[in-house]
């Protein structure tokens, strides 16, 4: 559903927001402390690496991007990989790519990992932008150590695992049969390399903060031998403006309580009306768009059951009353974005 926005905004009751009301919101608030240490270490294992893969969400392909990482990436070649693709709105693809290519950054593929898609380009990219630039550590060696880098919860490690299951399938397989385990590390020369099931060599979850620390290499390829490190995601230390934090939070980078589920519900639905994604109207059995975000949780309260018992105290004694629970429909309304439910949405 796509009409005019000037005719919208005169059709909707109260018309649609021009611009989003933040309240004065402090970002430095939603930085979390230990980050700095996940910092140090990445820096640490850069110094190790050939090439850095960045994995960002590509509903937020401008965004958003850690500057302290920007600084790192003159030092070796650089892939942007642009995940979670079946989320974004494919018709913005073109724009986006040449964006990014103004701004110096001409290497970027797009990945769907949880399906495997665009995920068969990288190693043979990679294995390109080595082999043209000077290899400065370890002239002789003929594999290849790439780091993996980018903000929380943006598929770093679903990265690994996707390359793993295309690279690695029949490999590990063997190993794991031959050594009679699925967990564990084997030996190899003089090298330790740990031993995993195939396509699950690294932890992935729906929250930030899932990658603890800097990994020990895992392997993701044979020919040519390339070795992935998988890192905890690191937000920067001053995140910018508000609105770049917003859309981080609403990309699961930070958690929601730090930031607030309400706000976030709302800044979504202002995001949505204005590009014109309407798919809530009718997920949550609405009439038409609306700008106010009560009226939408409380839509999704209905159409997704999100009640609670509240006990009241009267003049006769206690009366249990259901009431629509709007924390946990801004909640629902969040995940249903996340899921891709509302549409293909690209919030930059
Ligand atoms: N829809 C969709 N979801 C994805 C994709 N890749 C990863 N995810 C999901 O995104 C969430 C985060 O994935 P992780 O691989 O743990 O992300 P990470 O960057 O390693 O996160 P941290 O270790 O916390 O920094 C998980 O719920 C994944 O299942 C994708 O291409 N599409
Ligand atoms: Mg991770």
């Amino acid at each position: 559903m796509r009409v005019c926005v000037g005719a919208l905004r005169a059709a909707v009751p109260g018309g649609l927001r021009e611009r989003f009301d933040f309240g004065g919101r402090d970002v430095a608030s939603w930085f979390p402390r230990h980050m700095a240490k996940g910092m140090r270490q990445m820096q640490a294992a850069l110094r190790r690496s050939d090439c850095l893969l960045e994995v960002h969400d590509a509903r937020i392909p401008l965004s958003g991007r850690n500057p302290a990482l920007k600084e790192a990436l003159g030092i070796r070649p650089h892939v942007l990989v642009l995940n979670k693709m079946d989320l974004a709105d494919p018709r913005r693809q073109p724009a986006v790519l040449e964006l990014l290519k103004q701004q110096g950054c001409p290497q970027v593929v797009f990945t769907d990992c949880q399906r495997d898609v665009g995920v068969k380009k990288i190693v043979p990219l990679v294995a390109r932008l080595v082999a043209e630039s000077p290899r400065y550590h370890r002239a002789e060696s003929s594999e290849y150590n790439i780091l993996v880098i980018g903000v929380p919860n943006m598929g770093k490690s679903s990265l690994i695992n996707s390359l793993r299951r295309l690279h690695l399938k029949k490999g590990i397989s063997l190993w794991c049969q031959g050594s009679g385990r699925r967990w564990g590390t084997v030996f190899l020369a003089s090298m330790t390399v740990p031993l995993f099931p195939p396509g699950k060599a690294t932890t992935v979850g729906g929250e930030p903060g899932i990658t603890k620390a800097v990994l020990s290499r895992i392997q993701v390829s044979e020919k040519p031998l390339m070795y992935l490190v998988d890192t905890p995601g690191v937000l920067p230390p001053k995140l910018g403006d508000v609105e770049t934090g917003m859309k981080l939070a609403l990309c699961g980078a930070i958690h929601d309580h730090m930031v607030g589920e309400n706000i976030m519900a709302d800044y979504l639905l202002y995001t949505l009306n204005k590009q014109q994604q309407f798919g809530y109207v009718k997920r949550y059995g609405l009439d038409q768009p609306c700008d106010h975000i009560e009226s939408v949780l409380k839509s999704v309260a209905l159409a997704q059951g999100r009640t609670q018992k509240v006990t009241v105290l009267t003049g006769t004694g206690n009366v249990n009353v259901t009431t629509l629970n709007y924390t946990a429909a801004a909640y629902e309304f969040l995940r249903d974005f996340r899921a891709g439910r509302l549409g293909r949405v690209t919030l930059d």
